[in-house]
């Protein structure tokens, strides 16, 4: 619910097709082979011995007879088995970026009836674990995707199984148990990537990333990838905002999360990278860091609104972090719409206090009838006491809302959200850098809806005690979203 504003899309057509022969002496690990060489020529290319006449165990059973899978080729296999899991070996090359997938029929609206893939990367032997994922990051199905960087060559033993085996469970079998396991290079030639080239340390001499628009538009996006080489290595890439587009969002996967069984983690040595935004005077518009000491609590993404111009992207190390083997970072951009405005106007001070509460337009969510939602942006620059928003609220009716501002980046301290009905305070909660502000009946909520037990007008107020001394983001993103009964 968080993500309301941001758009989602498939990591699609971002890689080069092309294996490495065994023995072959295609040495060179930044060959990118013809983009358009079909898949389809690859796979099966090597005969597989016959399994009915095979007295061994059955391939793909384990790492020391995992299917060999050529980068770029797509293999099709079943979970038809409970606990059942099938091993791949992956040839790659140091400095080889991969996108790994185990794809399904599933789509957001399918549930348990297909079965739900996790991914798994060992080394040849499988004794050592070196990356994993239950989904793609953000969660567009329950299908795995991820990215990974080899930092020598090797042979990869790669699990495919499902979730509930990934997690140490019983699992059953699927209706539809099928799934296509893919393992490629990112093509850094590709429209819809933007490949870390150096030298990209500065503003004043940035890469120039790119954008695929979206369709339809307004806004585009990229996925952006690289390494941190050095612990002081930052690299900056350079967006024009596309006409019409109100917002940056740039996702925070878990690249680095310590590696462990039934954990999401691409293996990178870097936990999480920080995000700045900038113009091209050094203003910053909003950035995103790990919270000290709590990493891995680090907010999923920063989204900031924005007005058209240049924007630079900064990814680094966190400040007091030193530099790790293999400091990867993989995630996507996008540009895109964001919620309504305020219309209270800079110093205005139009709607500071419950009386003087902008009206919140709730319009019918296009798939419950029962529930009515309404979205802002507002900001509070020095000197706004406090936003506040009026609507509508019936006996038996359940107010949900998701708020976010320092967790999407923005330099406001202090950030306290509050709900009132008819002037008396129902609930209130400080945004912390730790955790999603969420009212709902979601076990992930920060605290429950609020449930209305007279009809009477609701009044949700946003202030902040505090601005950053760098940032200069002033903004606060909320979603509301009224139940009847
Ligand atoms: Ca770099
Ligand atoms: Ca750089
Ligand atoms: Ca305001
Ligand atoms: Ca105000």
């Amino acid at each position: 619910m968080r993500k309301d504003w941001i758009s989602v899309f498939a990591l699609a057509g971002i890689v080069s097709f092309g294996a490495y022969a065994c023995g072959s002496s295609d040495s060179s690990s930044t060959a990118v082979a013809d983009a358009g060489v079909d898949a389809g020529k690859d796979a099966g290319s090597t005969p597989r011995a016959d399994a009915a006449v095979d007295a061994g165990p059955v391939e793909g059973s384990s790492c020391a007879n995992a299917i060999t899978a050529d980068l770029g080729a797509e293999v099709t296999g079943t979970l038809d088995e409970a606990g059942k899991k099938v091993f791949y070996a992956v040839t790659v090359k140091a400095g080889d970026f991969l996108i790994l997938g185990a794809d399904t029929a599933a789509t957001a609206d399918t549930g348990e009836e297909i079965v739900d893939t996790t991914l798994s990367i060992f080394n040849a032997n499988g004794t050592t674990l070196l990356a994993s994922v239950d989904d793609a990051f953000p969660r567009v199905t329950t299908d795995a995707d991820m990215y990974y960087r080899a930092p020598a060559d090797a042979t990869l033993c790669v699990q495919v199984t499902d979730f509930a085996t990934w997690g140490g469970q019983a699992s059953g079998v699927a209706t539809d148990a099928n799934y296509t396991f893919f393992a490629g290079k990112v093509d850094p030639a590709a429209a819809t990537v933007s490949f870390d080239v150096e030298p990209n340390d500065t503003i004043a001499a940035p890469q120039t990333g790119k954008l695929k628009a979206f369709a339809p538009g307004p806004g585009g996006y990229t996925h952006v990838m690289g390494i941190l080489g050095t612990a002081s290595d930052v690299d900056t890439y350079k967006f024009t905002a596309p006409a019409g587009s109100k917002s940056i969002s740039v996702i925070v996967p878990p690249i680095g999360t310590p590696v462990a069984p039934a954990t999401a983690s691409y293996g990178s040595s870097m936990a999480r990278f920080t995000v700045t935004v900038q113009k091209l005077d050094g203003t910053i518009i909003a950035q995103l860091s790990p919270p000290a000491g709590n990493v891995e609590k680090m907010s999923e993404g920063l989204s900031a609104p924005i007005e058209a111009g240049d924007y630079y992207v900064t990814f680094s190390h966190p400040a007091g972090t030193t530099a790790g083997a293999n400091d990867f970072y993989a995630t996507t951009l996008d540009f895109s719409t964001t919620n309504t405005p305020e219309t209270e106007s800079l110093g205005a001070n139009t709607n500071d206090t419950l009386a003087s509460a902008q009206a919140l337009t709730l319009t019918a969510d296009a798939t419950n009838a029962k529930l009515k939602d309404g979205y802002i942006l507002g900001y509070l620059p020095a000197g706004d006491l406090a936003d506040s928003f009026s609507f509508p609220v019936g006996v038996n009716d359940s107010v949900a809302l998701s708020c976010g501002s320092i967790r999407n980046g923005s330099g406001l301290e202090g950030v306290k959200v509050e709900l009132f009905v008819d002037g008396v305070s129902k609930q209130a909660e400080n945004e912390t850098a730790i955790a999603d502000l969420s009212w709902s009946t979601s076990r992930f909520a920060s605290k429950a809806a609020v449930g209305i037990t007279a009809a009477g007008t609701a009044v949700l107020q946003v202030s902040a005690t505090g601005r950053s001394a760098t940032n200069t983001g002033t903004y606060f993103l909320c979603g509301v979203h009224v139940t009847m009964p």
